[in-house]
């Protein structure tokens, strides 16, 4: 899981017209953290475009990270497109090169591109700052015509948004995925943390909704009993939530979503996301310290006041993944085992740690490098999982061993037995997850490797799915109280 596929080094025959090849190129994982989430469900940068191919082009998929080896070339593709994040940035250049060599036209996508453009443009033979769903039917045609610009670029405030076609989940190898219903009914978000990647120079997202009847429309239509939520915040517009559910609800399937905390402000609307499927929720917490999340202006409720909130959704039977950031300047070295405690009182069934990384572009960036903290530009380090900047009250070890040390206790059969539902019917399934999620790091690779992902997962979410609609039933008949803990464990979110 640590190192990319090697490159074949064979003589490749001409390009095939019209034929297009999308990658997602390798990334190394951590391994302090679970190796199942990248088998989860797949990004939907490269369906998204894939569905706006234009006749009579034809569009392959390959995930280096499906552990498959190097992608194809056989037919060789007339054009590789190809998505960039910093952290695999490295991995793309080199695809791009081995490519362009052999005479196929690179062009790139991405969130990378837009934020370091100058770095991208050598390595590609065109580049796509922004969305990407209209510039690639033009890009194709331009290749046809021979007459590709180096630069195209997409907004993100096309109102055209809501009537983009379904992504072309049909290209997924379904095997390799817990799910391949990855679905996104929102872009944006009302917040815009001096931390994010949404608060990019130039990246400009207003919050921008798709027909809550269309989104259902595409969950049915892949087949899966679970779907994953990829919107940065699905609950910025509670209004918008609650049509949504509204839609979401004859389906009977189940599926998760990144939300603000601020989603329980109204109880109501946790019980329409319960009646609608709701089974686990991601949550950026960030911090436990106020004064942190005022640092980085995001606006949200107290901390104080999480704890009774998360009770919130656990009183409608969805489970909690929190997103803790750790190194903010006011995390001295007794802020692990704080966030640790505080995550196994609160019972969140899952939760992911961050290292406090300053994406570029971002005022995080800005404001590290202004100051001379930046420890090095490896980009490939800037995931989360490596300290790339000197932290205000700890030293750069202490915070690297701390985060290894959150992830090891709250992976710990103790702190997993610990943080067990209160419900004890959904304690088996929880325990099975939980066991499968997070201890699983050694089988992980096996099952990737051969294909088994879905086979072994699907039993569980079969059951969640089943426990689920029984406790909706009752949720419906009694009101708000039902019970607690039926969710899938495993809640949507990186
Ligand atoms: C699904 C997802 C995952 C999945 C799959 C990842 C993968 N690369 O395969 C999993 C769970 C495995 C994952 C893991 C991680 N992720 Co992630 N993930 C997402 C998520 C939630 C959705 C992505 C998505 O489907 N977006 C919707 C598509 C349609 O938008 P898009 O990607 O921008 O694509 C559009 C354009 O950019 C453009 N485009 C993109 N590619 C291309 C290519 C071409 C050729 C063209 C023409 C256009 C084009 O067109 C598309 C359509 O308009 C995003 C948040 C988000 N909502 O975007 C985070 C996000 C991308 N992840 C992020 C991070 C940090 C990670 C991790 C490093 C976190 C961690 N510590 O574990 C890991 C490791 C991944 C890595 N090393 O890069 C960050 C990236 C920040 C940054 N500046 O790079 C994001 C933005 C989350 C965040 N809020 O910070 N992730
Ligand atoms: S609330 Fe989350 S998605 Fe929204 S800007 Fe802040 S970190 Fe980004």
């Amino acid at each position: 899981m640590a190192r990319a596929p090697q490159l074949p080094d064979r003589r490749t025959t001409a390009p095939v017209p019209y034929r297009a090849l999308l990658v997602n190129p390798f990334y190394p994982k951590d391994p302090n953290a679970s190796f199942g989430k990248h088998v989860l469900t797949p990004s939907l940068a490269l369906t998204s475009i894939a569905a706006a191919t234009p006749s009579p082009w034809q569009v392959e998929y390959w995930d280096e990270n499906l552990l498959q080896g190097p992608p194809p070339i056989e037919p060789f593709p007339e054009v590789v497109g190809i998505t960039v994040h910093l952290t695999f940035a490295e991995r793309a250049f080199e695809l791009a090169r081995f490519y362009r060599r052999r005479g196929a036209i690179v062009v790139f996508g991405g969130l990378h591109v837009l934020s370091c453009p100058d770095e991208c443009r050598p390595h590609a033979d065109a580049i796509v700052l922004g969305e990407g769903v209209r510039a690639w039917p033009e890009i194709l045609r331009d290749v046809e015509n021979d007459r590709l610009r180096p630069e195209y670029h997409g907004s993100f405030r096309e109102p055209a948004y809501a009537a983009d076609p379904p992504p072309a989940r049909h290209l997924l190898p379904r095997r390799s995925f817990l799910t391949t219903t990855s679905l996104i009914a929102t872009r944006g978000c009302h917040n815009r943390c001096g931390f994010c990647y949404l608060a990019t120079d130039g990246l400009k997202i207003p919050y921008q909704m798709r027909a809550p009847d269309q989104v259902a429309a595409e969950f049915a239509a892949d087949g899966q009993p679970y779907g994953v939520f990829t919107d940065n915040n699905l609950g910025s517009r509670p209004d918008y939530l609650r049509a949504l559910c509204a839609a979401l609800r004859p389906r009977n399937k189940i599926w998760s979503a990144a939300v603000t905390i601020d989603v329980t402000d109204d109880p109501s609307l946790v019980r329409d996301m319960a009646l609608a499927g709701c089974t686990g929720v991601f949550i950026g917490f960030e911090s436990l310290a106020a004064s942190n999340l005022d640092a980085a202006r995001k606006k949200t409720p107290r901390p104080d006041d999480y704890a009774r909130r998360v009770r919130i959704l656990h009183d409608h039977g969805i489970q909690v993944n929190g997103s803790f950031v750790l190194g903010f300047d006011e995390d001295g070295p007794d802020v692990f085992a704080r966030t640790v405690d505080w995550i196994e009182k609160a019972r969140l069934e899952c939760a992911t740690f961050h290292i406090l990384t300053p994406y570029p572009g971002t005022p995080l960036f800005r404001q590290l490098e202004r100051d001379g903290r930046l420890l090095h530009r490896d980009w490939s380090r800037y995931d989360t999982a490596n300290v790339v900047f000197r932290p205000a009250r700890m030293t750069v070890e202490q915070l690297q061993q701390g985060y290894e040390w959150c992830y090891r206790t709250l992976f710990s059969l103790g702190s997993i037995w610990r943080r067990r539902p209160l419900g004890w019917r959904a304690v088996p399934a929880y325990v099975a997850m939980s066991l499968l999620y997070k201890k699983g790091n050694w089988l992980w690779p096996f099952l990737i490797r051969h294909r088994l992902v879905h086979t072994v997962w699907r039993p569980l979410i079969e059951i969640s799915r089943w426990r689920h609609l029984r406790f909706r039933r009752r949720l419906a008949a009694r009101g708000e109280h039902a019970g607690a803990g039926v969710g899938t464990c495993v809640s949507a979110g990186v």
